[in-house]
């Protein structure tokens, strides 16, 4: 039997997470949310409880969380919040949407995130914290490294690596062997047909290195 859940953060990724928890008749006890303001809000009828205080409130054995934060840029907010919780002994569990298709064989690390429509073909890893996003397609022998964010609409050709801590933008395309390097950025709709650094910021259609602006 699978432990309530408090999901930490109450905006848009929230709400696609929580959609999936119902899904799979896991109990939600609230939101937990750094903006107050929101206390006593609901997000699909799961009321904002209160700040990360109100996590504390259960011990760590007691429930699970997920990381309801999402990102645009780097996914470096959303690591610290998963870092922070695991430090104080709590643990992060899965969500898999019940449309995603996953092969037997495939890996998900601790608090990874499969959104609905999702296809990952045999072979594949996602790391920890990770979200594959709505109707994302990892193929076949991928390596997703720790808290990235695959957007909806992405699309990963066979045995692509993709290191730590990156955002692949919405729509993104990569061609089969490419290595994404860890804290990059590749901006949404671009093709990535050349292997990313660490620390780059690529984008175009071929995607080339570029400062990317992020919509704040
Ligand atoms: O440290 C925190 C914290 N930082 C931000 N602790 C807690 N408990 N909550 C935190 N938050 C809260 O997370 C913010 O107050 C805010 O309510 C929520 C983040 O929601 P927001 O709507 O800003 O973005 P999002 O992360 O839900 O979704 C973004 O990423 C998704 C992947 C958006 O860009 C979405 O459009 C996107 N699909």
């Amino acid at each position: 039997m699978r432990l309530p859940v408090i999901v930490i953060g109450g905006g848009g990724h929230a709400k696609v997470l929580i959609e999936a928890l119902l899904l799979n008749n896991v109990k939600v006890l609230g939101i937990a949310d750094a903006d107050l303001s929101q206390k006593g809000k609901s997000v699909l009828g799961i009321s904002v409880i209160g700040d990360d205080n109100a996590v504390f409130k259960h011990a760590p054995g007691k429930i699970q969380l997920v990381n309801g934060i999402g990102s645009v840029g780097l996914p470096i907010k959303r690591q610290r919040v998963f870092d922070k919780f695991k430090d104080k002994g709590y643990n992060f569990t899965s969500v898999i949407h019940p449309s995603a298709v996953i092969a037997s064989d495939a890996e998900i690390y601790e608090g990874a995130q499969i959104m609905a429509g999702v296809v990952i073909q045999p072979g594949s890893r996602i790391g920890k914290d990770a979200i594959v996003n709505t109707k994302a397609s990892i193929d076949h022998d991928c390596s997703i490294g720790d808290h990235v964010h695959i957007s909806p609409g992405v699309t990963l050709s066979g045995g692509v690596t993709v290191g730590d801590v990156v955002h692949v933008g919405t729509g993104v395309t990569v061609i089969q062997g490419i290595k994404i390097g860890n804290n990059s950025l590749i901006g949404a709709g671009s093709v990535v047909i050349n292997n990313v650094p660490d620390n780059a910021e690529v984008a175009g259609v071929p995607a080339r290195s570029i400062n990317i602006v992020i919509r704040k």
